[in-house]
């Protein structure tokens, strides 16, 4: 037997190692955070059997057939099944069935990228009364539920996304929001991304800053020791790593006993300027049964609005907080209904500025 010690500044990472040196078969035998030059991080003894097969070489040919082979089937059937479908809905689709006014509607929201399924589902909807407004029929698709302490009954909320989506600062603005509404609240921001990253230092700065009590989530050991102390905490506000290629929000959580813990709400960040291909996999990637809500950040930068509609519809998850810049102040509101439909049909950003 094999036996190695390997050292990351988190669980993910030190996963990654073992995976890369000992290969799928390899056992952990010991998963820790430890100190190392005053620092925390993960420390975990893996062992295989028999020694790792050297990784094979691949000629250029083997790696396309590869990826080929490798094409998920079921997700490629699905999406041939939707083409088809939609291809027989669309002349159905026909807009002159509506009213002008209606028919206008389903224009606008065609230009704002909403997609087709979402298009065909607020068609069937008009179709069946000419006097029926868009407005009543959008409601009905997308849910609000506002980034507030007590809208929500949990304790631990979760901000996940892809890196660069606007996580940590969505987290820290939110904090301090419901800091400033009731300066009683007892807040804690946890890191659980990178140990040594940049984010990590914002949420420590800002927790120093505001009272706000900091903690590092490097293995699962420290988030059960969260979980013991939650009780002194009205909420807990995890930053969550951007994930890297195949990596899934439910093996992460799993890995770190997130999903496990039955008082967590994971918080989708999101740009709206994704394309429907990312937004596709996106989907597929941080699904989770504790997915509670999405965050739409960098609503200054969108020129459509659309991605909230099909996201609403494919996820049927409420939106929380509609985030339209970078900077600490007035850059973050929890979301309210009216503030979409502004968005969506008169480009207002929550703060009042009109977008291009
Ligand atoms: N313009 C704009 N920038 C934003 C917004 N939200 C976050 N950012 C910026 O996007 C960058 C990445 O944000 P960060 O919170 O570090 O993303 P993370 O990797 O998901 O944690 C930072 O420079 C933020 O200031 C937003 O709503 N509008
Ligand atoms: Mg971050």
């Amino acid at each position: 037997m094999q036996m190695k010690t390997f050292r990351a500044a988190t669980s993910t990472a030190a996963f990654e190692k073992i995976k890369a040196e000992l290969g799928d078969d390899a056992v952990i035998l010991s998963n820790k955070t430890i100190s190392e030059n005053g620092s925390k991080c993960c420390e975990i003894v893996a062992a295989i059997d028999s020694a790792p097969a050297a990784p094979k070489r691949q000629s250029k040919e083997s790696i396309v057939e590869d990826a080929l082979e490798n094409t998920v089937g079921w997700q490629r059937e699905w999406s041939q099944i939707k083409g088809q479908i939609m291809a027989l809905m669309k002349p159905q689709i026909d807009l002159n069935a509506l009213s002008p006014k209606q028919k206008i509607a389903m224009e606008y929201l065609e230009r704002e990228d909403a997609d087709e399924t979402v298009m065909t589902r607020i068609f069937c909807d008009l179709r069946e009364d000419k006097n029926k407004s868009v407005l009543p029929v959008l409601e009905s698709l997308v849910n609000v539920k506002a980034f507030k302490a007590q809208n929500w009954s949990g304790t631990f909320h979760a901000f996940a996304g892809p890196g660069g989506a606007g996580k940590t600062s969505s987290l820290v603005r939110l904090a301090l929001k419901e800091k400033k509404r009731n300066p009683k609240a007892r807040i804690c921001l946890a890191t659980a991304d990178g140990g040594r990253g940049k984010g990590r230092i914002v949420l420590k700065h800002y927790a120093e800053l505001s009272g706000l009590a900091f903690r590092e989530i490097i293995t699962r050991d420290d988030f059960l020791l969260l979980q013991k102390e939650a009780d002194q905490f009205d909420m807990i506000l995890i930053d969550l790593p951007g994930l890297p290629g195949k990596a899934t929000l439910e093996e992460w959580s799993a890995l770190y006993g997130l999903s496990t813990c039955e008082d967590l709400s994971i918080h989708l960040v999101l740009n709206p300027y994704y394309s429907t291909k990312q937004f596709e996999r996106f989907i597929e990637k941080y699904k989770s049964e504790q997915l509670a809500s999405v965050i739409w950040t960098k609503l200054d930068e969108a020129c459509t609005f659309g991605a909230i509609l099909n996201m609403a519809f494919v996820s049927g998850l409420p939106v929380s907080a509609l985030s339209y810049g970078s900077g600490l102040k007035n850059s973050i509101a929890p979301a309210t209904t009216e503030m979409i439909w502004r968005l969506l049909f008169m480009r207002k950003l929550p703060g009042g500025d009109i977008q291009p």
